[in-house]
């Protein structure tokens, strides 16, 4: 049975891309919902259509209690408490990924993790081109799942983070995987890591096939009556295997790809093409296309990405680290004889920093601390850091002292919004201003 939205009273909070896509979802259903914003200038204010009304600046009690229908965007608590009265009212609260799960028939592939997601889900977007399919990876990338609605797809790919999975109750994905779970986002869930954890995991619920890392602890996940398919460790289906150096991605004995035959670079892109090589299996896709479409794949811009080498020295942009524990795969990453100048800072999302402590204490390494929360972070290695208020001043700084075999890192542990728009000014920044130095 089709479901039906036109005689309900809809309202959507969050005037972003997702507010946007679901608008225009329900207009094309007859409906027409309202939509309100706790900014006073929300960025996609002028993207509502003439027809709709909407309120700013909070989240209107009496708009959300008379409702019966709520989606929310990602970037909003579920956790509200004017959002637990109304769910205790009956009120029905979804998100976008559930209005567009509702809708579709063409198998879906979820990729949940801390880590990796983005990288993951385009790897076997694709693979899953070259092998013929018609297909689309929409959710958290960027690319609002309602807005392919309209258009023909064999296959969906969905990048999924804890935000929206909050709210997604009818998936059934044909293949879903959550890559890692590492301490990120504790400032959103009342009850802490546990919680996350929780919401990560509820990717398998429904889901055909789990693939499940055998060597994350967080990660273990049972259930009879599923298929699993397990990566990760040696004694799974999929995993890594170093020899004399050199990693290969195994599956079941037989070495099928040799990472430095490759353009991956960072042991977390042979782990994340582990992944995409089991996902690809499990979905029979030709190996002749996944060996070729994972032996020419170039880390995506932002995630540890060398983006200069001059003189012998390095600078890498993984801005796209949002995370301390993905500061800390790049980190592990880095084997140089030179000193590393890393660049950490911004808003923490108040994850506990002293898990680097004695890592930071090993290496060769000068911190510097920028942002809402650099004065912070800087007091957990203090020998070695310094504060600085951007990244301005700090690229300027360094750019004085690196020598021969240095690595300059961008890979910040921490949300960009309190001096950005996204992570993405971020690194581009970074870009500019080692480009107006070199
Ligand atoms: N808003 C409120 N109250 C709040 C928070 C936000 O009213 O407490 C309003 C803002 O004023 C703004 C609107 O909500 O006008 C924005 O909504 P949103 O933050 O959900 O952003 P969207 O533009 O809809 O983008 C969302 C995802 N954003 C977040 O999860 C924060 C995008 O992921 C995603 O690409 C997009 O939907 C399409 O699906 C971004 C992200 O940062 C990339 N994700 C996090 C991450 O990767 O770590 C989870």
């Amino acid at each position: 049975m089709p479901y039906k939205y036109s005689e309900k009273k809809i309202l959507i909070l969050g005037i972003g891309l997702t507010g946007i896509s679901c608008i225009n979802f329900f207009l094309k259903k007859g409906a027409i919902p309202k939509i309100i914003d706790e900014s006073k200038k929300p960025e996609y204010l002028e993207k509502i259509p003439k027809n709709i009304k909407y309120k700013l600046g909070g989240l209107e009690k009496k708009w959300i209690l008379e409702s019966d229908l709520i989606i929310i965007s990602p970037g909003i608590s579920s956790f509200k408490p004017i959002l637990t009265e109304a769910r205790m009212l009956g009120i029905e609260i979804i998100s976008d990924i559930e209005l567009f799960v509702r809708e579709v028939k063409s198998p879906i592939i979820s990729i949940t993790g801390t880590n990796g997601k983005s990288t993951v889900a385009t790897m076997v977007k694709e693979i899953a081109k070259k092998s013929g399919y018609k297909v689309y990876l929409i959710g958290n990338i960027g690319l609002p799942a309602l807005n392919v609605l309209s258009k023909k797809a064999d296959l969906y790919i969905l990048e999924l983070s804890s935000f929206q999975l909050e709210n997604i109750f009818s998936l059934k994905s044909k293949i879903a995987v959550v890559l890692n779970i590492n301490e990120d986002h504790l400032d959103r869930y009342p009850k802490g890591f546990k919680q996350y954890k929780k919401i990560k995991l509820s990717i398998y619920k429904n889901a055909e096939i789990c693939l499940v890392n055998l060597k994350e602890k967080n990660c273990f996940f049972k259930n009879k009556q599923k298929k699993y398919i397990t990566f990760g460790t040696s004694n799974s289906n999929y995993y890594i295997e170093n020899i004399k150096g050199n990693n290969f991605l195994c599956h079941k004995k037989e070495k099928i790809i040799d990472t430095s035959q490759t353009l991956l670079y960072g042991y977390q892109n042979y782990e994340n093409a582990l992944v995409a090589l089991a996902i690809s299996d499990a979905m029979h896709f030709p190996r002749n296309i996944v060996k070729n479409v994972l032996k020419f794949f170039k880390n995506l811009p932002h995630r540890f990405q060398i983006v200069h080498k001059n003189n012998n020295i390095s600078w890498i942009n993984d801005s796209k680290s949002t995370n301390v524990s993905s500061t800390k795969i790049a980190l592990k990453n880095i084997k140089t004889p030179g000193t590393i100048w890393l660049l950490l800072g911004g808003d923490k999302k108040s994850a506990d920093f002293n898990i680097l402590k004695n890592y930071l204490e090993q290496l060769k390494i000068k911190i510097y601390c920028f942002g809402k929360d650099g004065m912070n972070i800087a007091q957990i290695c203090q020998k070695k850091s310094i504060y600085v208020k951007n990244l301005k001043d700090a690229i300027t700084l360094i750019s004085k002292q690196a020598k021969q075999d240095d690595v300059i890192l961008l890979s910040p542990g921490c949300s960009s919004k309190d001096q950005f728009k996204n992570f993405e000014e971020r690194g581009n920044l970074f870009i500019k201003l080692l480009k107006e130095i070199n």
